[in-house]
């Protein structure tokens, strides 16, 4: 089957790529350009949020390849010939899908019984697949690790694991990527070190979080002064200094009873980056290419994974720091919004104040610091052209009774809309009004599946 599938890209006339915008689809993209062009294909690229019905709907004449999206939304496509690289829920079990007009070859972590939200990402799917068309790949393989790390695969056990991990390991054997035991807050290679301990959030330090004063005295006693701090990075600090930093972290953690065993794990290094590189931690990397797909310029992020540089990096930070000031934007008006409860759920209705395409992001950050209970829903909503986008979180251990894509999909569909997605991360797609009717479903789903705690 796989031999088909290859020989389906090879001979295309016109292959068109869809990938999905965040981090993850962004890496998958990447790797699948690489093979394309290697190949001297013609080709398009479109990086979407989610995929409309006519981009579900074949042309005679057009060969497709999903990366990191499509299994979702397997059998809803039509005429579709091509290749589906993904490993969301799929909507049909199957490797080979026929229907419709359909000739779809489906690779998916799902579909040899690995969970997808932790063990193989979209890009580590689209790598595997590509190394059987053309195995000089393995060229881009960090970007399998900066995809799996952007779809938070390394948070459960502070490292990577199965698939991504044999990725990761195969692009340790190259050369390319370097694994390295240090702290695993984000920020090493592209935030001042002020700025990662001050945002620094898994673990949480009480005593330290968002307080830059605690931060600077910190950093001043380690010797470090402030003006330092704000133009240092983790990566230019001196390995005693970083060791002595951590062990003072350890402490405070102890103290205020946090978790320790979360400070440090292993974290990526690109041995292709300068030290100088904000692109050198893979999990820089990879918020970088986010927020460049999040600001409208996706292809900038696509251009990072093939290695250009120069203007392009430039403009890629731009729209880093941009990025960042909406996140910060709505993490200020998120502080004062109180969200509504029903059940064990917590949502949230931006409306228009949140660009719709962060509602994933937003529903992590509550999660994440918002004081609500162990086990909780997190949803989030904001409008979208005439309807709702939909995004819902749920805590690592929650995920273990409940799959959120399926309940997701069900409840959404009650309303005529769509949804799916991960285990603990899903998303779904309403026409406006109907949200109270969703939260609804989604509430008696779940109670029909674990009686909430009191
Ligand atoms: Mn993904």
């Amino acid at each position: 089957m796989i031999s088909e599938a290859v020989d389906l890209i090879q001979n295309s006339k016109k292959l068109i790529i869809y990938s999905h915008h965040d981090s993850d689809g962004i890496a998958s993209a990447g790797i699948a350009l690489f093979v394309i062009k290697r190949l001297g294909l013609n080709y398009e690229i479109r990086i979407r949020n989610q995929l409309s019905i006519e981009d579900i709907t074949g042309k005679e004449e057009e060969i497709y390849w999903f990366n990191d999206m499509g299994s979702s939304k397997v059998n809803e496509m039509k005429n579709i010939k091509g290749i589906i690289t993904d490993h969301h829920n799929p909507a049909i079990m199957d490797n080979f899908i026929q229907d419709n007009g359909n000739k779809i070859y489906q690779f998916n972590p799902h579909l040899e019984g690995l969970d997808g939200s932790i063990s193989q990402s979209g890009s580590t799917t689209t790598f595997l697949f590509s190394m059987n068309i053309i195995q000089e790949v393995i060229a881009v393989s960090h970007l399998s690790v900066i995809g799996s790390v952007g779809d938070l695969h390394d948070k459960k056990f502070g490292r990577l694991v199965e698939t991504d991990r044999e990725v990761m390991n195969l692009s340790k054997e190259v050369g390319i990527i370097e694994p390295k035991n240090d702290i695993r807050y984000f920020g090493r290679s592209s935030k001042p070190v002020s700025y990662m301990l001050r945002f620094g959030n898994d673990p949480k330090i009480n005593s330290l979080y968002d307080r830059p004063d605690a931060v600077y005295g910190l950093l001043e006693r380690m010797g470090i002064p402030r003006k330092m701090a704000n133009s240092t990075r983790w990566v230019d600090i001196s390995e005693e200094k970083r060791k002595n930093i951590i062990n003072e972290l350890l402490y405070l953690l102890e103290k205020e009873g946090g978790e320790k065993n979360r400070l440090t794990g292993e974290v990526y290094e690109l041995k292709t980056e300068p030290i100088s590189s904000v692109l050198k931690d893979a999990r820089d990397f990879s918020s970088i290419i986010n927020a460049t797909s999040r600001k409208g310029n996706p292809e900038v992020g696509v251009k990072l994974c093939l290695f250009e540089r120069g203007p392009v990096l430039e403009e890629a930070m731009k729209l880093y720091s941009d990025h960042t000031e909406t996140l910060r934007k709505a993490s200020r008006f998120l502080d004062e919004m109180q969200g509504k409860v029903m059940g064990i759920i917590h949502y949230y209705d931006f409306g228009s104040n949140l660009e719709n395409n962060i509602t994933g992001t937003i529903a992590t950050r509550i999660i994440t610091h918002k004081k609500i209970p162990k086990e909780s829903v997190v949803i989030v909503m904001a409008d979208i052209e005439g309807s709702k986008k939909i995004s819902g979180r749920i805590s690592l251990d929650l995920s273990e009774k409940l799959d959120l894509s399926l309940i997701f999909r069900d409840a959404a569909e009650l309303v005529g809309g769509s949804g799916g997605g991960h285990r603990n991360a899903a998303g779904a797609m309403i026409p406006n009004g109907k949200e109270y009717d969703f939260i609804k479903n989604v509430n008696k789903i779940i109670e029909g599946i674990i009686k909430p705690s009191q």
